[in-house]
């Protein structure tokens, strides 16, 4: 492809590498078939012409510098009504007569963009009997049921009426490709039906050009261009602009294009088609042949309402799709009140999902899960095609060469060249996707598109395309295209389901917070405390146990940082909660919390972090244990083994050697008992009942070496005495 000039090139100097951006509406000069005029306004002077309007009008001398009151005839007369039109956009057109014989002229009149006002001339041309040629065309256009008659009919009328050699309805496709959709034509002539063109045959700017000026004829493509005089419009100093102008040059470049395919002389009529420039009726005839001003509106009206009805059927095959989708969107509302899902509904009727799109495969990709219905790759392509769409433009996405589009997906040609897919939220990976198959077509070019145009020095024997044989291309990787209908379509599902799984969403989110708030609730009223935290170490949670903890008027931390300040050790501890966030790991370990009353509560803490899937933290649990009592107990359960033999010594000594030996088994066997009760104590009871048990049981085992003593005493007494 050779790189392309930037230049912005004057009308008939364009080459075929930067004819995209020839000025077509300053062509400076016109078709001779007829005369052109600028005015001044007001003053209404003739100010510049076309150089053969006075000869054309039949007036002898200059006409620069003449008032056009000036002008013999009844022309000022015919177009003052009008000075007061605005004339910007629409051309007003009055039957007015010229010259000292008076012949008749069609005037058009319109403002062009600088000020001033064109008045275009042409010989007048017969009146057309509007009622029956507008009525019957009308009335077979509104009754065409489908494009394809529409554009047939189209293609009929316009022949009839304006009596070209071929009159064909091109269409354009989404790259502006065209295509000869419809044609009737002179028998004898090669059909050019079905034929495709590349989008450079017509320069974006001239589509842009023909959305404005709606209707051209090229009278002959032999004709001389009659150049403006002078040459800059003396109201703007720059050239005349004529976008308007129904007598403008036509491009060098086209004109050597239709000479290279014989025509002769052309009328091209716009179908606008909700605001866009939907295709064109192009008329082609083998000699030279002009069609006047009426018989002209008669063609713009008629293309008005083809395009007009063209709007309709398009948008009648959207009416039906969004019926179906209705009636979709119906069924998964119920689907979710009956069976707590939405996704059935979309699968339980095959036809329900495809038909509208015209699609032979759908897939839904949804939280993780695939569901399919029709021909369609594996899971694991499809999960893949999600990943794809990820990283492609939000919104909907078509193509109908997947595997040229995404080289990586070439394997699935057969059943995925075609795609369109939505997205169903605002979550990566979620989507509807439709596919179509492979369908390997012949498409005829008119010419080969690959060589669109041959190079040579002069413009004018540039030749765009010399030869039209007509050139077959086998298409293979691509389906049938996804048109506006299916776009449409698929849209309005994307749109619905995504509806619907907001909805589902919103309720789930609604049982999931009544949920939330009861565990909330059954956490808050535990005995044990517990705080939980986000994985940054702010609290989320803290219960009414942990707060009994805290000294009263404290301020309840708010994060970990928070709560190690509330510490009063130890340093390993704290710091140990400190890394507890940065290294994720669990830890266990004794601290000390600032506690009521001044005194410091010793806490078992255990701290462990929790992970939802693929390692994503979800934060902290805290959970805390009161050591005070257990430490307590701890303490009594050393002090009553310690205590225990020590107190009942003395007794002991005032036993003779023997009695002593019979009292200290006598006493061990007892306190060894004593100490068992204890242990099972101390590991069974609530510790905190554990101080009181152990008293107990140190009293009786006081009292049972008391009666001991006395016993063995008394025995060894009554030995002696
Ligand atoms: C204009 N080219 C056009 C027009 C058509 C075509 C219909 C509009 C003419 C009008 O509205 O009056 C092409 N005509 C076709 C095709 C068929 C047909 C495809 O009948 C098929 C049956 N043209 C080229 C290349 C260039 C080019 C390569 O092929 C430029 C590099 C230029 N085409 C070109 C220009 C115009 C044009 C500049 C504007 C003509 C004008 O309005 O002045």
């Amino acid at each position: 492809m050779p790189t392309r000039s930037v230049s912005t090139p004057a009308f008939g100097q364009a080459d075929l590498l930067n004819c995209e951006r020839e000025q077509l509406h300053l062509a400076g000069s016109i078709q001779p078939h007829g005369a052109l005029l600028l005015l001044s306004e007001p003053g209404y002077t003739v100010v510049q012409c076309s150089q053969n309007a006075a000869a054309f009008m039949g007036i002898a001398g200059s006409l620069i510098g003449r008032q056009i009151d000036d002008i013999p005839g009844d022309l000022a007369e015919r177009i003052q009504p009008h000075f007061s039109d605005s004339l910007h956009e629409i051309c007003r057109g009055v039957r007015c007569h010229i010259g000292p014989g008076g012949r008749p002229f069609d005037c058009l009149i319109h403002r062009p963009l600088g000020g001033g006002l064109i008045i275009e001339l042409e010989g007048a041309g017969p009146s057309v009997e509007l009622s029956t040629t507008l009525e019957k065309s009308v009335q077979a256009i509104m009754a065409a049921a489908g494009l394809r008659a529409l554009s047939d009919e189209t293609a009929r009328i316009f022949r009839t009426l304006t009596g070209y050699d071929r009159v064909m309805v091109y269409r354009f496709d989404d790259e502006g490709h065209g295509e000869v959709l419809s044609e009737a034509k002179e028998a004898a002539l090669e059909p050019l039906l079905g034929n495709r063109y590349p989008a450079s045959d017509i320069p974006q700017i001239a589509r842009r050009l023909y959305e404005r000026n709606r209707i051209r004829v090229l009278y002959d493509v032999k004709y001389r261009p009659a150049p403006l005089i002078p040459a800059l419009s003396p109201i703007t100093g720059e050239q005349l602009e004529m976008s308007l102008c129904f007598l403008r040059s036509i491009s060098p470049i086209h004109v050597q294009y239709l000479k290279n395919m014989g025509v002769r002389g052309t009328l091209v009529v716009s179908l606008m088609v909700n605001g866009k420039l939907w295709g064109l009726v192009s008329c082609h005839h083998y000699a030279p042949r002009f069609i006047h001003f009426e018989e002209r509106a008669v063609c713009e009206l008629l293309a008005e309402a083809v395009a007009t009805r063209i709007a309709a059927l398009e948008s009648f095959a959207q009416a039906r799709a969004e019926f179906s989708v209705r009636r979709l969107e119906q069924r998964m509302i119920q689907s979710i009140s009956r069976e707590g899902d939405w996704r059935s509904a979309l699968f339980d009727n095959s036809t329900a999902l495809l038909e509208p799109v015209g699609a032979t495969g759908a897939a839904l990709l949804f939280e993780g899960e695939v569901r399919t219905v029709g021909d369609v790759p594996s899971t694991a392509a499809l999960r893949d095609i999600g990943r794809w769409l990820d990283r492609q433009q939000p919104g909907l996405t078509a193509t109908a060469a997947f595997g040229r589009d995404a080289p990586d997906f070439a394997s699935l040609t057969s059943i995925a060249s075609g795609l369109l897919a939505v997205p169903i939220s605002t979550m990566p990976g979620e989507y509807l996707v439709w596919l179509r198959p492979e369908r390997v077509r012949t498409v005829t070019w008119g010419g080969n598109p690959n060589e669109p145009h041959l190079m040579g020095d002069d413009p004018l024997t540039l030749s765009p395309r010399r030869s039209f044989a007509q050139w077959h291309q086998l298409v293979e990787g691509t389906s049938d295209p996804w048109g506006p209908a299916d776009h449409a379509a698929g849209r309005l599902i994307g749109d619905t389901v995504t509806d619907v799984v907001l909805q589902f969403r919103s309720v789930r989110s609604l049982i999931a917070e009544d949920q939330l708030n009861q565990v909330r609730r059954q956490i808050q009223q535990s005995a044990n405390p517990v705080i939980i935290t986000d994985p940054d170490g702010i609290i989320l949670q803290m219960n009414s146990a942990f707060d009994a903890l805290l000294p009263p008027h404290t301020r309840r931390p708010s994060s970990m940082g928070d709560l190690r300040t509330l510490l009063a050790g130890p340093d390993d501890a704290i710091e140990a909660l400190r890394n507890l966030v940065k290294s994720g790991r669990g830890w266990r370990g004794e601290v000390m919390l600032d506690g009521r009353g001044g005194q410091p509560t010793p806490l078992l803490v255990r701290a462990d972090p929790v992970f939802a899937q693929r390692d994503r933290s979800l934060g902290f649990v805290l959970m805390f244990t009161d050591l005070t009592e257990r430490q307590a107990a701890e303490a009594a359960r050393r002090r009553f083994q310690e205590g225990v033999i020590e107190q009942h010594r003395p007794m002991s000594g005032r036993l003779d050697s023997k009695a002593d030996l019979v009292f200290r088994n006598l006493l061990g066997v007892m306190v060894e008992n004593a100490q068992l009760a204890a242990l099972e104590i101390a590991d069974g009871v609530d510790p905190a009942e554990m101080p009181h048990m152990l008293e107990a049981v140190r009293a009786s085992v006081t009292r049972t070496a008391e009666m001991l003593g006395c016993l063995i005493w008394h025995s060894s007494k009554g030995e002696d005495g």
